[in-house]
This record gives structure tokens, C-alpha cells and sequence, in this order.
């Protein structure tokens, strides 16, 4: 086996990647079968799903889907067994699943703010939770969380999103210290400004056909000059899934074209 395959393969393993019938989650875990590994996601709803098992089928990979909320408890740890029955106890964990309400905080409900946290940082405690004992059993074990610049940054109208980023950016920092000693790694990526569903809006062309200045804003934040793509990604995944990360732990690594290094263009 040469070195390369050796380091970054991922044959014989399980990757359950939450919330991965498109977007990020979606090229994590093709990315993830190209290396060999076997792939289970789910998302709230059976259409979804099915959308989701037809995209990997036209990608040509051989998807396991589950209808699965990740808030719900009862649901994830049955949905833990049911891929340890149908494809083996699971070797890798991306909590990906996440929503964001862009909201100003004085007019935001808390039952949207309860929302987002729920989703975006409760559930990967659930999530994690679920299957953790298996890992510990087996001493080996891979937990990625899908963070964000928010994690690192604040900015009008996240604050629920922001405080749950940043949140799991401490339950990933958590998560490595409690079970390091199982051999159990847990580390972060933080996407930059990513084209998906998620940030549409952000994206969206003006009336006259003008872009975004949200748009126009972040190109202008970033070293890249341009937003990140979903297969941007894929490479870091991989990285923080495979052996050649096993002395990386409780580390978010940023994927950002440089976002976070840069203080802007001048204007
Ligand atoms: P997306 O396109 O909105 O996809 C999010 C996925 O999560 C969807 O499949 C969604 O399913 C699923 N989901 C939401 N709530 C769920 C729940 N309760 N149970 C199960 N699945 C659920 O988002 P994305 O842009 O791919 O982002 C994926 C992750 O990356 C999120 O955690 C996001 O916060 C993070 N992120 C995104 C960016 C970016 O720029 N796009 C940057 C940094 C971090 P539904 O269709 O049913 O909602
Ligand atoms: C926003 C965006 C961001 C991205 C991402 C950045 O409204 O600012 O949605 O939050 O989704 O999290 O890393």
C-alpha cells in the first residue's frame, strides 16, 4: 500500500454524516466514499432522504439514508443501531446537520433562538453521545463538527447561530479532552463562506442585476476573492477522518480562503 493510500484511505470504515442529503454534508460524504468508506446520512424527512440516496446514486455512490431529526433523542440512538446493523459500528461521525435564522437579536423569538441552538449544538452532543460508547469500546474514533467563522466571529443578525458555533467549537475542544485517551479524535472545520442552499441569500442577485452586497462584501473579506465551493472542503474532511490526523485533536481547522487571517480589501 503506498504511503499516500496508507494515510488517507479509508476503506473498511463507517462514516455517518448528519444532515447530508446535498450541500456540505453531501460532499463530505462523497468524498468520504471515494476513499472507501461506507456512508450513512440522514435528514427530517423521507423525500429528503430519497433526494439525497439519488444523488449519491447518480454520483455513483452507494448511500445508506435514514429519516432521522437530530433533535430528537429516541430517534438518533435508534438511528446509531440501525447503521451499525445495516453497515457496522461507526468509525466516523460529521455532525454537519445545521440551520441558521438571520434575525436582528432585539426582534428574534426565543423559540427561534432555542431552534438554532437546538439544531446547531445540542444535537451534536446527541449526536456524539450516541455513539461514543462504541468507539470507546473499540478505542478509535473520528468526530468532526461542521463549526463556522462564527465560531471565531460575531455579525448583525446571527446571534443565535453565532452563540451555537461558538458553542460547538467548545464541545469540540470538550469532546477531544474527555476521550483522547480512547483514542477517539474530535476536531472542527470551520467553513468559510461556502456556496450552498444555506447561503443563498446571501448570493442572491438584485433587481437591476447587481450582485449582493453581501455578496460583493465577502469577496471583498476574502484573500481568495471568491466564495468557497463545497468541494473546497473534501480535502480537510478527509484529512481530519483519516489516520493522518490520529495527534490532531481539538482543533478546528478553517477553511476560509483566508477570511480569518485578512482585515479587508480597502474600499
Ligand atoms: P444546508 O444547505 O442548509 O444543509 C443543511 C442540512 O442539514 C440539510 O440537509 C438540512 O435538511 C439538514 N438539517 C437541518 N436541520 C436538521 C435536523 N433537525 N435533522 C436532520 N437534518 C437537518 O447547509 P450547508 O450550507 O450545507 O451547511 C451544512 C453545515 O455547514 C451547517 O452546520 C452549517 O451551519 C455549516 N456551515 C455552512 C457554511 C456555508 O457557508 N454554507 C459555512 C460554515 C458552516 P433540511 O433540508 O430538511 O433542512
Ligand atoms: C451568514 C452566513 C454564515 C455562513 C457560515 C460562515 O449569514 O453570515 O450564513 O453564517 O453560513 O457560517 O462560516
Amino acid at each position: 500500500m503506498d504511503y499516500l493510500h496508507e494515510q488517507f484511505n479509508l476503506e473498511g470504515k463507517v462514516a455517518w454524516v448528519t444532515g447530508a442529503s446535498y450541500g456540505i454534508g453531501f460532499a463530505i460524504a462523497s468524498a468520504y466514499a471515494r476513499a472507501g468508506a461506507r456512508i450513512a446520512f440522514n435528514d427530517i424527512n423521507q423525500e429528503l432522504v430519497d433526494k439525497g440516496l439519488a444523488s449519491y446514486k447518480e454520483a455513483g455512490i452507494n448511500a445508506v439514508g435514514y429519516v432521522c431529526d437530530v433533535t430528537d433523542e429516541a430517534s438518533v440512538v435508534e438511528t446509531a443501531k440501525k447503521i451499525e446493523t445495516d453497515l457496522g459500528p461507526i468509525d466516523i461521525l460529521v455532525n454537519n446537520a445545521g440551520i441558521i435564522r438571520r434575525v436582528p437579536m432585539h426582534e428574534m423569538a426565543a423559540a427561534d433562538w432555542r431552534k438554532v441552538i437546538d439544531i446547531d449544538l445540542t444535537a451534536p452532543f446527541i449526536v456524539s453521545k450516541a455513539v461514543l460508547p462504541s468507539m470507546m469500546e473499540r478505542k478509535t474514533g473520528k468526530i468532526i463538527n461542521i463549526c463556522s467563522m462564527m465560531s471565531e466571529l460575531g455579525r448583525e443578525t446571527v446571534s443565535a447561530y453565532a452563540a451555537a458555533k461558538g458553542g460547538l467549537k467548545m464541545l469540540t475542544r470538550n469532546i477531544a479532552s474527555e476521550y483522547g485517551k480512547y483514542n477517539i479524535q474530535c476536531n472542527g472545520i470551520g467553513p468559510g463562506y461556502i456556496a450552498t442552499p444555506q447561503t443563498a441569500p446571501l448570493r442572491e442577485r438584485q433587481a437591476d442585476g447587481s450582485r449582493h452586497p453581501f455578496d460583493s462584501f465577502i469577496v471583498a473579506k476574502t484573500p481568495a476573492e471568491r466564495w468557497g465551493t463545497t468541494e473546497d472542503l473534501q480535502g480537510p474532511a478527509l484529512f481530519l477522518a483519516s489516520k493522518a490526523s490520529d495527534f490532531v485533536n481539538g482543533h478546528v481547522l478553517y477553511v476560509d480562503g483566508g477570511i480569518l487571517a485578512y482585515i479587508g480589501k480597502q474600499p
